[in-house]
């Protein structure tokens, strides 16, 4: 175990391991030992996952698989729906320390020049009863890869920072980064939700005032992206002019 103090001098506790089936379902099985706060880090994944069915591909060694576990507070049930809206604008404020701007498709998809550089997946863990154990927020960034590996993943465009930067990214370096941006504000965003994010969250989009469609489960919504309101639900106007307020969803 490794112990990294973040800016604001906090300890964090990183767990790097080699090879787990996901950094994800290891934090989920081992959640009742990790204290709040702890980072699990690992070098490969052999069944990385993505939201619903889908799965994270693993691009080889030097890229980023990680899985941070946060443990309820006062504030904690409030939020934590945006907790992958906050995560998504801590890793653009991380890629432009490496010259890229970033964009973000809601409601976390991070995408460079419209490609997709990293995953999130957030999944809470519950007590019999219902109440809240924990919440596993997972990451997946490209940070080295090879184009063919790349244009292998299957119903995207997807990128790496190697390649969007023309250089070999350090891992560690990487990893140090997020983890700062992410813990120095994080118990001020346990304390103003999505407000504190909204701003940056809303100058990075790349769907308001578009016409859009939404996967929602098995249905799909199709209307205006007017706004993302104050909670980080995406509002569509549709073809009847009604509002609807969308909080989860995949646009198409
Ligand atoms: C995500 O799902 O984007 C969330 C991925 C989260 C991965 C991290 S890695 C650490 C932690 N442990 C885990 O097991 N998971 C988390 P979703 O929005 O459902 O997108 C999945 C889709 O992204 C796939 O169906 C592919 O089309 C595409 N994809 C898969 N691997 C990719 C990659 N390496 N880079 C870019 N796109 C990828």
């Amino acid at each position: 175990m490794v112990h990294v103090y973040n800016t604001s001098g906090e300890q964090m506790r990183i767990i790097e391991l080699d090879t787990v089936k996901s950094t994800n379902s290891y934090a989920k099985a081992e959640i009742e030992c990790l204290q709040d706060k702890t980072v699990i880090i690992a070098k490969h994944q052999t069944s990385g996952r993505g939201r619903l069915t889908r799965s994270w591909v693993d691009l080889g060694e030097g890229n980023l698989f990680m899985s941070i576990v946060l443990k309820p507070s006062e504030k904690f049930n409030e939020i934590y729906s945006n907790l992958t809206q906050y995560l998504s604008v801590v890793l653009c404020r991380v890629l432009k320390k490496y010259g890229l701007e970033a964009q973000i498709k809601w409601p976390n998809d991070v995408l460079i020049n419209g490609k997709k550089i990293a995953g999130i997946l957030s999944e809470s863990v519950m007590f019999p009863g219902g109440k809240l154990k924990g919440i596993i927020l997972g990451i997946g960034v490209n940070l080295n890869a090879e184009q063919s590996d790349i244009d292998a993943i299957p119903d995207k465009i997807a990128t790496a920072l190697n390649i969007e930067t023309g250089r070999a990214i350090d891992l560690k370096d990487f990893s140090n980064k997020l983890l700062d941006e992410f813990f120095a504000n994080y118990d001020e965003f346990l304390n103003k939700g999505f407000e504190l994010i909204k701003k940056d969250y809303i100058n990075r989009n790349c769907f308001l005032n578009k016409e859009i469609k939404v996967q929602v489960f098995n249905r799909i919504e199709s209307g205006l992206a007017s706004e993302v309101d104050a909670n980080g639900g995406l509002v569509l106007l549709t073809k009847d002019k009604k509002q609807i307020v969308l909080t989860i969803g995949d646009i198409l």
